[in-house]
């Protein structure tokens, strides 16, 4: 079974998904072991590793690192085509959606493809909304795009939908990586009822109940960045 197959297959009986997103920029090298055991340790289901800002050439590294010692699957989400390793499993091939970049629309994921041929990657195609989150994230100020009004589901859902349309295999509505609100639950609740294909959600989720109110309203994948960067243990509190 490729990665998609089971991501569809846990969405068919309601299994939650849980990846953590680890940022090469971020990673302290010493605490690697650590950091690696408490994945472990965790409800995770997937390691996705991207960001919007890497540039060292690291991910290589990485990647076998993480993999000597962990199972999950690795999954790219990558901020531009530098950051594609053939060590990972799969790439979300993503397109900003929300956006009116057209860099960030086709003009990266043509650049990608000479260097996606080379690898035995699977290639997961992935419609990429963001959502304002009542700060500047940084996915919104590198790709020089406005996140879509929180308030305006009827823009978030027809976005979603022509996504879905366009043959996207899955939707990911992102507050980006620290944002002070999440995507709201209504949003969630309306994208998921809507939509055939599966729904991750991310940025700004700080707590468990957070991840819980996600998966309630329908996400059928939770990204936690920061939360768990900042305190290795947040799998273990009680919040
Ligand atoms: C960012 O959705 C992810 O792309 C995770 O965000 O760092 O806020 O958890 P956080």
């Amino acid at each position: 079974d490729n990665l998609y197959s089971q991501i569809l297959k846990a969405k068919t009986n309601d299994k939650k998904l849980l990846a953590i997103l680890l940022d090469p920029d971020k990673i302290v090298w010493e605490n690697l072991g650590d950091l690696i055991s408490k994945i472990n340790q965790s409800p995770a289901t997937h390691i996705f590793i991207g960001g919007s800002h890497v540039k060292t050439n690291i991910l290589d590294e990485l990647i076998i690192k993480i993999k000597q010692d962990c199972d999950l699957p690795i999954v790219l989400f990558p901020g531009n085509p530098s950051q594609i390793s053939d060590k990972a499993d799969a790439i979300l091939f993503l397109s900003l959606i929300s956006g009116r970049n057209p860099d960030y629309l086709i003009e990266h994921q043509v650049k990608a493809v000479p260097i996606l041929k080379q690898t035995q990657l699977e290639i997961i195609s992935t419609g990429y909304i963001l959502i304002e989150s009542g700060n500047e994230t940084a996915v919104a100020s590198v790709s020089k795009t406005k996140p879509l009004d929180r308030n305006n589901l009827d823009l978030v859902l027809a976005t979603a939908q022509a996504g879905e349309m366009l043959g996207n295999k899955l939707i990911y509505l992102e507050a980006g990586s620290g944002a002070k609100q999440a995507v709201p639950l209504e949003i969630i609740e309306l994208v998921s009822q809507n939509i055939e294909i599966p729904l991750l959600v991310g940025g700004g989720i700080v707590d468990l109940q957070g991840i819980q109110n996600a998966y309630q309203a329908g996400a059928d994948l939770v990204v936690i960045g920061t939360a768990f960067e900042k305190d290795l243990n947040f799998f273990n509190n009680r919040h």
